[in-house]
């Protein structure tokens, strides 16, 4: 990787007023967690994910869909943070208002110590009523509940019916307030940090755009190019948990 992309990136974000990351898939790749694009091995070779994480699944086989996310919370439960978790929880110390707009599910950023995260695919850990019999959403203590784990979803300690996980599918919109927020931070941002997405998915994929008119700076941080490298200024060209630490040596260099 370029050692000087390295120090402009570095220059960039210290002279920044309002620093955002958006972060996908590929920056919890190195901890270990199968990115969308990877392909799922065993049983769940055959499945396309965005053909599961959707309502229209959940209603057709609850059993599938609900036990193809307790294989991925099996697959992210050793997980744990990996540099690139690291190196944001780090700038965010030296940036308090630093934003992480993340579309992962993993919480891989707050386990690294990021406190500002903006979450707009929602969380695997956490559980709802499927028909938010209590309002909207209906959270869901699943450890509360007894039931044969091998028949699918547990049913709602409220209205009986099926509990879901609590995170965004295809095909359903994203949490008003994550969304407002999300757009409020990037109309203030002045460098954007797009880290380990393919650039793929509505509308976290717009965002770096968006930023971009209002004036942004895009650095992207991707081994591979993606859908946001033609809008990006600099393009770090190697896997996050290398890159980031890097920029925040080459950061440190010049306090
Ligand atoms: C919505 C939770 C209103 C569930 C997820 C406009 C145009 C076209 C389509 C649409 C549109 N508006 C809405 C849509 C439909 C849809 C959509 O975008 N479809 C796509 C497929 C075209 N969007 C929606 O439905 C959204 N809702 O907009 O509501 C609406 C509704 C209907 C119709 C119109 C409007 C809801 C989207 C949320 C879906 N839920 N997750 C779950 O996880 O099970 S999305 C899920 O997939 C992830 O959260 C993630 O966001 C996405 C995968 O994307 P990435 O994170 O980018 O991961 P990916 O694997 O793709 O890429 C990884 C990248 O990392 C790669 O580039 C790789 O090179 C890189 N990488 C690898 N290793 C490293 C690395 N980078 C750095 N370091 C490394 N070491």
């Amino acid at each position: 990787m370029n050692p000087q992309f390295i120090q402009q990136a570095a220059d960039l974000i210290r002279a920044s007023k309002q620093l955002t990351v958006l972060t996908g898939a590929g920056v919890s790749k190195e901890s270990g967690v199968p990115t969308f694009r990877d392909a799922l091995d065993g049983l769940w070779a055959q499945y396309d994910p965005k053909r599961l994480a959707t309502q229209f699944a959940f209603e057709t086989d609850p059993k599938l869909v609900w036990d193809f996310y307790e294989f991925r919370r099996d697959l992210m439960r050793p997980a744990k943070p990996n540099p690139a978790h690291v190196s944001l929880a780090a700038l965010e110390q030296r940036f308090p208002t630093m934003q992480i707009i993340t579309q992962n599910i993993d919480n891989l950023h707050e386990q690294a110590g990021s406190k500002n995260v903006i979450r707009l695919h929602g969380n695997i850990w956490a559980n709802k009523c499927f028909y938010d019999c209590q309002g909207e959403p209906t959270p869901v203590d699943i450890s509360t509940i007894g039931w044969d784990r091998n028949s699918g979803p547990p049913p709602c300690p409220y209205c009986g019916r099926w509990v879901r996980p609590d995170v965004v599918w295809f095909g359903e919109m994203l949490p008003p307030d994550q969304l407002r927020a999300a757009k409020e931070v990037i109309a203030q941002t002045d460098v954007m940090l797009v880290i380990g997405t393919s650039g793929v998915v509505q509308p976290a994929a717009d965002m770096p755009y968006i930023a971009k008119y209002h004036g942004a700076t895009v650095i992207e941080f991707n081994p591979v190019e993606s859908e946001i490298t033609p809008v990006a200024d600099l393009w770090l060209q190697a896997p996050a948990g290398e890159s980031l630490p890097r920029v925040l040596e080459a950061l440190d260099e010049h306090v």
